[in-house]
This record gives structure tokens, C-alpha cells and sequence, in this order.
């Protein structure tokens, strides 16, 4: 990612594919991250590009076949809760009080470019809609 001008070329350079994922580095602490939240199933940490002063990635520990929400199973129901209960847990951390944005990129025309489900919280400021 780092020679790459915007996400977005990140994204569309980022093949859908279940080999791991530097996401699997942080959740081992290989390498660091700043973490805001965590739990035996429950990553949350800061995006490395943060796109409003509060932007967050909240992940699953074990990522069990879930590239990205439209992979997801049924046996995925309790994970997928849990993340999004973290996010609303983390925002109210963060003090987002006036509100925020919860978003899941999926595959290349969503600008996905990491392959391990991740919700993005992002607040601190006001967003736009249409987003882009
Ligand atoms: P996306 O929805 O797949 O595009 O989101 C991936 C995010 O992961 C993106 O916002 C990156 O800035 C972020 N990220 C990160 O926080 N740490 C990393 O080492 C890498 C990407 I690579």
C-alpha cells in the first residue's frame, strides 16, 4: 500500500483472496497498532490513514471465512453483533455524542483493499452524503 496514491488504487489493486492479511499481524502484535478495544474476539484499533479525527477499524480475532461482509454465513450472525456493538461501545469511548459513521467497504467498487472484515467508525466531524 505504500506506493500507492489513494486508497482507492489500493483497493483496486487488492484482489478479493483468503491469504492472510496484515490484520492477522496486529491481532499477533508482530507488528503494533494502536489498539482501542479488545476482547477474546474483538479487535479495535486506529486506521494508519484516518479519514476524520476519529477513525477506527473494528475486526474479528479470527476471521473464520469472512474476507469481507459479503462472504459472510449464517454462523457468522453472533460475530457479526458483537462488531457492531463494539463499534457502538467504542464510539461512546470516544465520545462521539453528536453522532458518527459506521461503514464496511466490500470488494473492489466498495473500495475494499484489506481482506479481513473490518467496520470503519469514523466521527469528530460532519459527514457528507453522498459519500464518494
Ligand atoms: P478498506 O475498507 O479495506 O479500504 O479499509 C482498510 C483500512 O485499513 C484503510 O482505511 C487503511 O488505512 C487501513 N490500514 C491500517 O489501518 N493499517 C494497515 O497496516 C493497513 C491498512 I495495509
Amino acid at each position: 500500500v505504500g506506493l500507492m496514491a489513494s486508497e482507492k488504487e489500493a483497493a483496486l489493486a487488492a484482489a478479493p483472496s483468503d491469504s492472510p492479511t496484515i490484520f492477522d499481524k496486529i491481532i499477533n502484535k508482530q507488528i503494533p497498532a494502536n489498539i482501542v478495544y479488545e476482547d477474546e474476539q474483538v479487535l479495535a484499533f486506529r486506521d494508519i490513514a484516518p479519514q476524520a479525527p476519529t477513525h477506527i477499524l473494528i475486526i474479528p480475532k479470527l476471521r473464520d471465512g469472512l474476507i469481507g461482509i459479503s462472504t459472510a454465513e449464517e454462523r457468522h450472525c453472533e460475530i457479526l453483533g458483537r462488531l457492531l456493538y463494539t463499534a457502538k461501545l467504542v464510539a461512546k469511548q470516544e465520545g462521539l455524542k453528536d453522532g458518527f459513521r459506521i461503514v464496511i467497504n466490500d470488494g473492489p467498487n466498495g473500495c475494499q483493499s484489506v481482506y479481513h472484515l473490518h467496520i470503519h467508525l469514523l466521527g469528530g466531524r460532519q459527514m457528507n452524503w453522498p459519500p464518494g
